[in-house]
């Protein structure tokens, strides 16, 4: 597999008119449906398994009234590669003049991140329409301020045309597969059993089956990491594309958090002054937004629902690299790089260069 072109997508028809309400109505009920990924009915579409209301719902109100603006940053990500954490910090940095990462009443210190960046098809695929026939959710970002941070699990090819014709900036971050699928199993587990679903007899080696295969949420994770790394690619080599995609990896910023916070504030377009960084504020920030602090906010402890309806304390838990190890044995581990690597030759990307996931970091001391 040699880009991330569509040889196993679906028919071109997919996806080449604008998807509305009625066409998706349509269209879904024909697609490949995969159902043992609970809670959720996944559908593939376009070359990548979608919760079936993002694709009725929450893809169809992103085309029809999402509206971009030039100042909006996007976070995206393959689910469970760093997103709440992702959140937590292009929020401290946007809103940091209104909000100082030291002051008692930062909103991260009352809201779980999720509530305070929205993933705009998820919302969408969520809320009903308002009278005028408008998308709830969406209405709901037209209403947010700018500059608004946002966030999406969507692969870069299914974003809506016009978030693309804006040249919107896109904070994309990358997690070991290994990592990302253990973190899914077992979020998956404690998720569908708070919701009610017995998942009891999902075991990993069906996960590694249906994950190897793409078969999982927003999957291929390899075709949706390399979309997106293809995107930051053309950005950094040809001088005529605005810089629009800054990719980055959960490893890295869990190396070097300071740093990678960083670039993220220089990429969103405001850069921390050197007051700032001699006022300590990028530690701040740091601090503010580790998996300890956050975990352990009275927001996101047990009990507490997000907007969702999921259970905030559900997006908390290790937070390393290489976790996998303490699930899954070499051969299991053996087996997902080999499928990622058959997947990805000739395509200029691989998770080993970015990823060196023999190093073990704890940095906050989370458990499971
Ligand atoms: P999502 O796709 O449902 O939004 P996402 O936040 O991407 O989930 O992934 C959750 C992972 O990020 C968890 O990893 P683990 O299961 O391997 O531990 C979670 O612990 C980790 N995580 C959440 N918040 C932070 C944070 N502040 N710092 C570092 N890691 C974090």
């Amino acid at each position: 597999m040699a880009s991330s072109s569509r040889e196993d997508g679906p028919p071109e028809d997919a996806s080449a008119a604008a998807p509305t309400y009625a066409g998706m109505a349509d269209l879904v009920p024909a697609l490949p449906l995969e159902t043992r990924c609970s809670p959720f009915a996944l559908r593939q579409y376009s070359g990548f398994w979608l919760p079936e209301a993002v694709l009725l719902r929450g893809i169809p109100a992103l085309h029809a009234g999402f509206v971009p603006r030039p100042d909006d940053v996007l976070l995206a990500s393959f689910p469970k590669s760093g997103t709440t954490w992702l959140k937590a910090l292009a929020f401290a940095i946007a809103h940091r003049a209104a909000h100082p990462p030291s002051s008692g009443d930062h909103p991260l210190r009352r809201s779980n991140p999720h509530d305070l960046v929205r993933f705009v098809e998820v919302g969408a695929a969520l809320a009903g329409r308002t009278d005028d026939g408008m998308d709830a959710a969406v209405a709901e970002l037209e209403a947010l301020p700018s500059p608004r941070v946002l966030a999406t699990h969507l692969p870069y090819s299914l974003l809506p045309p016009r978030v693309l014709a804006a040249n919107n900036r896109i904070v994309y971050v990358c997690r070991d597969p290994k990592d990302a699928l253990v973190s899914s199993w077992l979020f998956t587990r404690g998720a569908s059993a708070s919701l009610g679903v017995d998942t009891e007899s999902f075991t990993l080696s069906e996960a590694l089956e249906l994950f190897r295969e793409g078969r999982c949420f927003y999957g291929p994770q390899w075709r949706h990491v390399l979309e997106y790394w293809e995107a930051s690619r053309r950005a950094a080599t040809s001088p005529a594309v605005a810089a629009n995609v800054l990719f980055l990896t959960y490893e890295e910023m869990l190396r070097d958090p300071a740093g990678n916070l960083r670039r993220m504030a220089e990429f969103m377009g405001c850069a921390f002054s050197e007051e700032e960084v001699a006022g300590r504020v990028v530690d701040q920030i740091v601090e503010l937004c580790s998996l300890e602090k956050l975990k352990n906010m009275e927001a996101n402890r047990s009990g507490r629902r997000n907007t969702s309806g999921i259970r905030s304390d559900a997006f908390f838990r290790k937070g390393v690299a290489g976790d996998w190890s303490s699930h899954m044995s070499p051969e299991m581990g053996k087996m997902v790089d080999q499928a990622m690597e058959d997947a990805l030759r000739g395509s200029g990307f691989s998770f080993c260069q970015f990823i060196n996931s023999d190093e073990r970091r704890l940095t906050t001391g989370g458990s499971d």
